[in-house]
């Protein structure tokens, strides 16, 4: 029983101490980033996080924590819609799991180029997308850029899908990602993104995929120095605020935020393009073997039972899926 009250008596001095901090009922926003600070996308959430502050006049305040201090993305996403967390960087991968609408942009092979994303999702489908996340309780305030995944290994250079084919592969938390691998013949290892240098390491796993930032910024390229330019995923990422926090503010204070939101994401746009470049200069001068995968179309038939399986399971996704596939 005194055991007990000691407890109540710390989570008490607990939010003593936070209200004098963040004064009381300030709101105090938390925001989720799994990415280290100089990343894009870090970058870009906290010239957010600064003009939502400046522009209310410090009436809405955060902070973001970087490098998945706050936990790894599924959770994330989920106390999000919660309103547990504020706002975060998703990519729409894990989303697929919450939000079906999303994981029409984890279709492999499913936009043309990386300028017809950007414009699809600043237009019908990204609105479309956004109407699934809010009914989820999430609202998207900017589609930022996470260029095109590739496939890197310790093993040898990939440039058909049969060399795939036996690899035992990581992927994002998402069945899609999972029958894309083994559809190749390789083996799909789901797992937080946080273990797989690690993985790659100790030969858990042969190989991952991700775009170039994410290859170099994580270190991965030292321990899987062959990366195959497959570009097999191009998946958005949304800056995402819970609908329980958005639905809390102003009618000001929420075109405030969206200006915000916007502006953030066409500098994140500017500053990956920039990272992508550099990534690719630091992985090639540490010795990495980069190759071009000059057919993909094998890659691409190789889908096929994949696109036949989500819209055998998801039937009402259809238009969605073939709006991306007829856009120029
Ligand atoms: C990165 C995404 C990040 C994902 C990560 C992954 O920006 O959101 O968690 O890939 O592979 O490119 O898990």
């Amino acid at each position: 029983m005194t055991h007990f009250r000691n407890l109540k008596l710390a989570g008490a001095t607990a939010l003593a101490a936070m209200s004098m901090v963040f004064g009381a009922g300030a709101a105090e926003w938390r925001g989720w980033n799994i990415h280290v600070e100089d990343y894009p996308v870090s970058i870009a959430m906290e010239s957010f996080m600064s003009e939502v502050t400046e522009k209310t006049n410090g009436e809405l305040t955060g902070t973001v924590f970087h490098a998945g201090v706050l936990g790894d993305q599924p959770d994330a996403i989920e106390q999000t819609r919660l309103g547990i967390m504020d706002f975060g960087v998703f990519s729409l991968g894990p989303m697929g799991q919450a939000v079906p609408e999303t994981n029409v942009v984890s279709l492999p092979f499913i936009f043309k180029s990386i300028d017809q994303m950007h414009r699809l999702m600043d237009g019908e489908v990204g609105a479309e997308i956004d109407k699934g996340l809010q009914a989820k309780g999430i609202v998207a305030l900017g589609w930022y850029d996470a260029g095109a995944r590739s496939f890197y290994n310790s093993q040898k250079p990939i440039n058909t899908p049969e060399d795939v084919a036996g690899m035992k592969i990581r992927v994002m938390s998402n069945d899609l990602f999972v029958g894309m691998v083994e559809a190749m013949g390789g083996n799909a290892t789901p797992m937080a993104f946080g273990e797989v240098y690690q993985s790659l390491q100790t030969g858990v796993v042969d190989g991952a995929e991700n775009n170039p930032p994410s290859y170099e910024s994580t270190n991965h390229y030292e321990v899987a120095q062959y990366y195959s330019l497959s570009e097999h995923l191009i998946i958005p990422e949304c800056l995402c605020m819970s609908k329980k926090t958005w639905d809390s503010l102003t009618a000001e204070q929420q075109e405030i935020v969206l200006a915000a939101g916007r502006a953030s994401a066409d500098y994140q746009r500017e500053l990956w393009a920039e990272r992508e470049q550099a990534s690719m200069d630091v992985i090639k001068a540490a010795g990495t073997e980069v190759n071009t995968v000059a057919d993909k179309a094998p890659f691409q038939a190789a889908m096929t039972e994949v696109y036949n399986k989500f819209l055998a399971d998801n039937p009402e996704l259809t238009d969605l899926v073939n709006m991306i596939r007829n856009a120029e």
